[in-house]
C-alpha cells in the first residue's frame, strides 16, 4: 500500500507536477517536516526560512498575518526556497465559489498564485472551487492544491462522510491536486500519488487553549499515515529553533523509514 512505498517511487507516479517535485525534495533532503512560519513580520519569516530552510521540505505561510507584506518579501522568500530547496505553501484555505476563489488566488495585494508552490482549500463549496483555481493554475507551471478533509482542532465539523465526499471530488482533479490535509489516512483507493499533510504535531501530546490538538511525529507518520507533518509553535516558540527543528526532522524521517519497512 501507499504506506510502504518510498517517496521516490511515489514521485514517479505523481500526477500533479508540484507533488512530484515535493516527493523528490523530501527524498533528496531526507525531510518530511513542514514548518508553519506563523509569525507576523516578514523579516521573522525570512530569518526562519534562512535558518531552518535546510531541514524542511515545505515552509507554510499565512500571508494575511504578515504586517509588512511587500513584493520584496515574497521575492526574498522565493530566493530562500530556491537556495535551501523547499516549497512554499500558502495555507489560504479557500472556501468560496469558483469565480471568487480565482480572484482571491490571483489578485488583490497578495497575488498568491504568483509565488506559492502549494495552496490549501476547503471542499465545502463543491468542485466549482477547484474549477476556479484550475483556471488560474493553467497558466502556471507547477502549483499543487492540498484539500482539507479533516482538521486537528477539537469539535471541527468535517465528518467521515464529508471526508469521503471530498476524496470523491478530488478524484477528477488529479492534475491540480497534490494531496490532502488530514489527521488520518482518508484514502479509499490507496492513491500513493497523493500526499497526506498532517498538522497538529509536537514532541509531547498536548494541545493549546484554543482547541488545537497535538500528536507525536511517530504516531502521526506510523499510525496515522502522515507523509509530511506540520510543526509551528513546537519549533518557533522553542529556545533553540534550529536544534529543535533538527529533532523533528530526524524523528519524522526515522518514522517514515520504519514505516516503509513493514
Ligand atoms: N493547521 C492546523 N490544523 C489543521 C489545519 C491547519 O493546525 O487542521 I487544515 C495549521 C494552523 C497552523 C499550523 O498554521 O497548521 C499548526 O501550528 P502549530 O504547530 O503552532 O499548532
Amino acid at each position: 500500500t501507499r504506506l510502504q512505498m518510498t517517496f521516490s517511487s511515489r514521485a514517479e507516479i505523481a500526477k500533479n507536477e508540484a507533488a512530484k517535485e515535493l516527493f523528490k525534495i523530501m527524498e533528496a533532503k531526507k525531510s518530511n517536516l513542514c514548518l508553519a512560519a506563523d509569525v507576523t513580520k516578514s523579516d521573522e519569516i525570512l530569518n526562519l526560512a534562512e535558518s531552518l530552510g535546510p531541514f524542511i521540505c515545505v515552509l507554510k505561510t499565512h500571508v494575511d498575518i504578515v504586517e509588512d507584506f511587500s513584493e520584496n518579501f515574497v521575492n526574498s522568500l522565493k530566493a530562500l526556497a530556491k537556495k535551501h530547496n523547499f516549497m512554499i505553501m500558502e495555507d489560504r484555505k479557500f472556501a468560496d465559489i469558483g469565480n471568487t476563489v480565482a480572484l482571491q488566488f490571483s489578485k488583490g495585494i497578495y497575488k498568491i498564485s504568483e509565488w506559492c508552490d502549494l495552496v490549501t482549500a476547503h471542499s465545502l463549496p463543491g468542485d466549482g472551487l477547484l474549477k476556479g483555481l484550475k483556471e488560474v493554475i493553467k497558466n502556471k507551471e507547477k502549483i499543487g492544491i492540498f484539500m482539507l478533509t479533516e482538521m486537528s482542532s477539537d469539535g471541527h465539523l468535517m465528518s467521515q462522510d464529508y471526508s469521503n465526499k471530498t476524496m470523491q471530488m478530488i478524484a477528477n482533479y488529479s492534475d491540480i491536486v497534490a494531496g490532502i490535509v488530514a489527521q488520518s489516512s482518508q484514502f479509499t483507493e490507496n492513491q500513493p500519488e497523493l500526499i497526506q499533510l498532517t498538522p497538529g504535531c509536537k514532541l509531547d501530546e498536548t494541545g493549546d487553549n484554543l482547541g488545537q490538538k497535538y500528536n507525536t511525529p511517530e504516531f502521526l507518520v506510523k499510525e496515522k499515515g502522515a507523509d509530511i507533518a506540520v510543526v509551528g509553535r513546537g519549533i518557533i516558540e522553542s529556545k533553540n529553533p534550529v536544534e529543535v527543528a533538527k529533532t523533528y526532522r530526524e524523528r519524522l524521517w526515522n518514522s517514515y523509514e520504519e514505516r516503509i519497512k513493514y
